[in-house]
């Protein structure tokens, strides 16, 4: 009879296995907490299958061949998610299967969804700044004078050529660098305008020499977190996470992170569902997962960027929750901007002289 118990249950574990619905995630980097993961598979049993992408260049690569397999993906609110929306690529999402849609704070939301009317296709999962990530012992040994509060400490070639030597590195996206150049420049942001593009390419071009490297923003966190550089421009989350990670390294590698104090790039991160997703039940029901309060206070704690759910904000780890580089005061939040979405002609004028800058010409 034990025996009959053991055929059986040998027979039945590979169609068990097959029926088991699989959830296909698609994310950025160092963006989640894997506890979190495997939560959520041990509550529902749907396993989730999950794939990292580090930059908004390689998520539209894979999502605009169409086919892509996923069921979730994290698009930044603009211009990548701006555009998926536009173009029809994504699931409208059925708020009676997201309760805890509720648990989001409207102003975040009403700031995230400019391209989304009625916030029909996304919910913020976590946002951030784009800043400098600093070796600050090294920064301090070597030009104790220099102020620390803006990109002129990267962009201004002089800075560039006195700090080279410890190592500089800016991320590999034209997306999530350029606005910050033109405004540091001085010019609109989101502009198409060719003379305002010929601008930034120059001011990326005279510190190309004093480069490391323009490496992904996931090669990035680990170079800064192992002080193989010295300044990076990169994503506010990701310089914290490589902060920790130093700090418990013991090697006296010290990082801080730095926010333009002439107003910030702000980004929100959208959970969406693709419009031919294989799974949409699963992907709903993941989405609720992650809005419960003590469950995206687990996922800010963990990698360091806040969430857009208030009720989650005491459930943070203290040191991540009371971190203003995390939660930017309100007077940073205020002036620092959202990036818009390029129409298809300056996306190609971008997209070209990011070539130029990566191949140093
Ligand atoms: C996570 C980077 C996500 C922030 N490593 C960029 N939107």
């Amino acid at each position: 009879m034990r025996h009959f118990a053991l055929i059986a249950a040998l027979l039945l574990a590979p169609a068990l296995a097959q029926a088991q619905t699989v959830l296909n995630v698609y994310n950025w980097t160092d963006y989640i907490d894997p506890d979190v993961v495997q939560r959520f598979q041990q509550e529902t049993g749907i396993r989730i299958r999950y794939d990292v992408y580090d930059s908004l260049e390689t998520l539209e690569g894979k999502l605009s061949a169409g086919r892509s397999g996923y069921d979730l993906v994290v698009p930044t609110s603009e211009p990548s998610f701006a555009r998926l929306v536009r173009a029809g690529a994504l699931r409208p999402l059925d708020r009676a299967r997201i309760p805890n849609w509720r648990n989001l704070d409207t102003g975040l939301m009403e700031r995230a969804g400019r391209a989304d009317p009625g916030n029909a296709h996304g919910a913020i999962y976590l946002w951030g700044t784009v800043g400098l990530g600093l070796r600050l012992d090294r920064i301090r040994a070597i030009a104790p004078d220099l102020a620390l509060d803006g990109l002129d400490l990267l962009l201004k070639p002089e800075n560039a050529r006195r700090l080279a030597g410890c190592g500089l590195a800016v991320m590999d996206s034209a997306t999530d660098v350029l606005p910050s150049v033109l405004r540091w420049l001085g010019r609109d942001p989101d502009s198409a305008d060719a003379g305002d593009l010929r601008a930034a390419e120059a001011a990326l071009l005279a510190i190309r020499p004093q480069l490391r490297g323009i490496p992904g923003s996931g090669a990035l966190l680990d170079m800064l977190a192992t002080g193989e550089i010295c300044v990076a421009l990169a994503y506010s989350g990701d310089v914290i996470q490589a902060a920790a990670r130093a700090r418990e390294a013991g090697r006296g590698v010290e990082i801080g992170y730095v926010a333009p104090a002439a107003g910030p790039h702000l980004f929100f991160d959208m959970l969406a569902i693709p419009a031919d997703a294989p799974n949409p039940d699963a992907a709903h029901a993941f989405i609720d997962f992650l809005l419960r309060p003590e469950v995206i206070a687990a996922v800010s704690s963990h990698v360091r960027y806040p969430n857009a759910v208030p009720a989650s904000r005491p459930l943070i780890a203290a040191p991540v929750r009371e971190d203003s580089n995390v939660y930017p005061p309100d007077a940073v939040l205020a002036h620092g901007f959202v990036p818009g979405t390029p129409g298809p002609q300056a996306e190609r004028l971008r997209s070209r002289l990011w070539s130029r800058f990566r191949a140093g010409r």
